[in-house]
């Protein structure tokens, strides 16, 4: 089955949004995988962020991120990785639709609240780099075949 990397970031941590976060995808079908609260260190920052390294908020970037606690999460469902970035919304909260978590709850996009994966590929990458390999949990959920 299909797996996303997502992150409630260090400003959704500070406001309490963890519950939130898990809720919707819990509700959604999803099913929880892997999960742990980390700070994250200034290389791995570097590593999760190496896209943009060449951009000017990198630095604002990779402190922010490093600030505090961020809660990071395996999430495992049927086209679960572009589910979860429509339910993130934009990347700057002004253009997500309300219902999304960063229309819902964002107001910069420096502080948007969530992080997830956008592609299959840097799903592989992102949960590899966060969680390792095998870190996964394979079970069954009694609701599964009301899901599917
Ligand atoms: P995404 O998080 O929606 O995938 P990306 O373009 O990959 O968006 O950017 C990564 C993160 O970098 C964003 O979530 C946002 O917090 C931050 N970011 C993007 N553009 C800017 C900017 O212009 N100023 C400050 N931070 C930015």
């Amino acid at each position: 089955m299909e797996k996303t990397f997502l992150m409630v970031k260090p400003d959704g941590v500070q406001r309490g949004l963890i519950g939130e976060v898990i809720s919707r995808f819990e509700r959604k079908g999803f099913k929880l995988a892997a999960a742990k609260l980390m700070v994250i260190s200034d290389d791995l920052a570097k590593k999760h962020y190496g896209e943009h390294a060449d951009k000017p908020f990198f630095g604002e970037l990779t402190d922010f991120i490093t600030s505090g606690p961020v809660f990071a999460m395996i999430w495992e469902g049927e086209d679960v990785v572009k589910t979860a970035r429509h339910m993130m919304g934009a990347t700057k909260p002004s253009e997500a639709d309300l219902g999304t978590l960063r229309g819902d709850f964002g107001l910069t996009v420096g502080k948007n609240i969530i992080h997830g994966s956008d592609s299959l590929e840097s799903a592989e990458r992102e949960i590899n780099l966060f969680f390792g390999e095998d870190a996964a949990l394979e079970y069954k959920k009694s609701s599964d075949e009301w899901v599917y």
